[in-house]
Formats: structure tokens, C-alpha cells, sequence
């Protein structure tokens, strides 16, 4: 069962510069004609503090994930899933108050912070969650920067729908250029809710395998390589009790960008000739993403809020984090 109801994977978290081909990715300096776009000013998702205070409010609510292909029940923050986007500057003290509007516990994790325990936000380590109609007033300081990510760390409320994204930015100049910047956060969605799955997986393993072997792939088998091995091979599966197909325990996602699925076509403008960062991340609860631009090259540029030697890629891998 990989549905992830903890954070104990690794956060990968890269952040892209990805140059359009009108411009070599390495030497041209362009002239900035234009000012940096900055979050704040390419999605209206991010968070702004209320009038007159100087604090962040988040809930946690009930939602409905749709992703054009199904709709469901989920869990998000401010009414939306993904939640909005926080940006945080470096060397500032936070304090968020989260107030939980669903009818269960709840929490938020800080995903890659660093920070005092008793602000992490994993109920039974570090704090007792967030009861249900309760505030939690998280407060604490920003010591990093970099691409980062939010989500509920209770039950499976995650997966279905409590996440959002976190951008910190640095104190010293970034050893990089760029005209305008995107989050580009990945998902899957699921038709059914976690605990439906756990249950449905608890009660028969290969519920979600969508390609069970057949009798009649055995009698393609006994005719392909004779009655003993393919016995021999039924029985070698049959020991490890899996399926010959079954690649993955669960099938079935379909793949978000920022909620968004393919056919909702997710978009992020620019003008030719512009550096775009874009901020990857995959809070996944199982997909890995393979990811490219048609005829654009992409410069790795940070990885996990540190910045890397620059490495040119046209293609690159993102795993749960
Ligand atoms: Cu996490």
C-alpha cells in the first residue's frame, strides 16, 4: 500500500528556470525591459494577510475535488483545493492561525521546515491536532527559502485534497535571473476517498488492478512456452501472492497541475523571449511525474530550497514527497 498517510518520503522539491528556445539558456542576458513578475502577481491564489492584522488566516474545509472526469468529496484550505499559496520572506516571524471548519481532527504539516517541534504540526508527535470548529496558532520563525509545500497531516486528508504550496523568498540575491515566475504543484486525484481505498485494499489486495490475469492469458502462456512453465511461472507469482500485473497497488489517478487536470488545461503566460522559474512540486499521494516541455529546455537550478550547480535538462523525473 503506497498511499502516503505520513511524510516520511523525501521532499523533492526542484525549482525550474525554463528558457524558451528564443533565447539560449545559459548566455543570453536579457534586457529586463519589463519588471519581474512576481507570485503575487501571476496567480490570485496567494495569501494575503487580513486589513490591519498581521497574521495569516487559514481553515480547513470541506471541498469538492473536481477534475472534470469525477467529482468528489475532499478537504482543502480556505474552500479550495490546492489552498492557497504562501509566500513567507526570509528572516520574518510567521504566525498563522488555522481554524478547523470539518467535522473530524485535523493539522497542518509544514512540508521541509525548519522549525521548533512543537510548531511541525504531526498530531501525536508534536502537538494533539486540531480539533474539529478549533484554531491552532502556529508561530514561528522563517530560517530558509526555497519552493516548499503545506498539507494536512490526519488521516487521509491529504490525499484527498488538503494541500497547498509555500514559497520563501531568500534574503541574499539568488545566483539566477528570471522575468516572471509559476507554481507548478503536482497531484493525483482519486474517484474514491483514502479510507475508501484503505478499506477496499484491506479487504481484497488487487481491488484497484485494473488488468487481472485471465484464463485464457494461461492458455496463451501454456501455448507459448509449454504446461510446465507456465505453471511453474503462475506458481512463482501465486508464492509471492501478487499478480503478474500488478505494477502499481493502486490505479486509477488522474494527474493535477496546480487542481487542475489535462483537460482543465492548467496555463501559465509569458512572453517570447522571457525566463519563466517555475517552482515545481509533487504532493502526490502515489504518481511520480515525468516532465517536459516540448522543445524547451529547462535549468535545474534549485533542488529541496538549495541552490544547485545548474544542470540542462529536457526531461526530469519528480517523486513523492
Ligand atoms: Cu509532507
Amino acid at each position: 500500500m503506497a498511499i502516503k498517510t505520513t511524510a516520511m518520503g523525501r521532499k523533492i522539491i526542484a525549482a525550474i528556470i525554463a528558457a524558451t528556445l528564443a533565447m539560449p539558456a545559459f548566455l543570453a542576458t536579457p534586457a529586463f525591459a519589463s519588471e519581474r513578475k512576481t507570485l503575487t502577481e501571476t496567480t490570485s491564489r496567494v495569501l494575503q494577510k487580513a486589513p490591519g492584522e498581521d497574521i495569516y488566516r487559514l481553515t480547513i474545509d470541506p471541498v469538492t475535488i473536481d477534475t472534470g472526469g469525477f467529482q468528489r468529496a475532499g478537504v482543502g484550505f480556505n474552500g479550495a483545493s490546492p489552498g492557497p499559496v504562501l509566500v513567507f520572506d526570509e528572516g520574518e516571524e510567521v504566525e498563522i492561525h488555522v481554524k478547523n471548519n470539518l467535522d473530524v481532527e485535523s493539522s497542518i504539516h509544514w512540508h521541509g521546515f525548519i522549525l521548533p517541534t512543537e510548531m511541525d504540526g504531526v498530531p501525536g508527535l508534536s502537538f494533539d491536532g486540531i480539533a474539529p470548529g478549533e484554531t491552532f496558532v502556529y508561530r514561528f520563525p522563517i530560517i530558509q527559502s526555497g519552493t516548499y509545500w503545506f498539507h494536512s497531516h490526519s488521516g487521509f486528508q491529504e490525499p484527498d485534497g488538503a494541500y497547498g504550496a509555500i514559497v520563501i523568498n531568500a534574503k541574499e540575491r539568488e545566483p539566477f535571473r528570471y522575468d516572471r515566475e509559476y507554481i507548478v504543484q503536482l497531484a493525483d486525484a482519486h474517484p474514491h476517498r483514502g479510507a475508501k481505498i484503505m478499506r477496499n485494499l484491506k479487504t481484497l489486495d488487487d481491488y484497484y488492478n485494473r488488468q487481472q490475469p485471465t484464463l485464457g492469458d494461461f492458455f496463451g502462456e501454456i501455448k507459448e512456452k509449454g504446461f510446465g512453465a507456465a505453471v511453474a511461472h503462475r506458481a512463482a507469482w501465486g508464492n509471492m501472492r501478487m499478480l503478474s500485473s500488478d505494477i502499481e497497488d493502486l490505479q486509477g489517478f488522474t494527474p493535477l497541475i496546480n487542481g487542475k487536470s489535462a483537460a482543465q488545461n492548467w496555463t501559465g503566460e509569458f512572453e517570447p523571449g522571457e525566463r519563466i522559474r517555475l517552482r515545481f512540486i509533487n504532493s502526490s499521494a502515489m504518481a511520480f511525474f515525468d516532465i517536459r516541455i516540448p522543445g524547451v529546455e529547462m535549468l535545474i537550478v534549485n533542488a529541496d530550497g538549495n541552490n544547485v550547480q545548474p544542470v540542462l535538462v529536457d526531461e526530469f523525473r519528480i517523486a513523492v514527497a
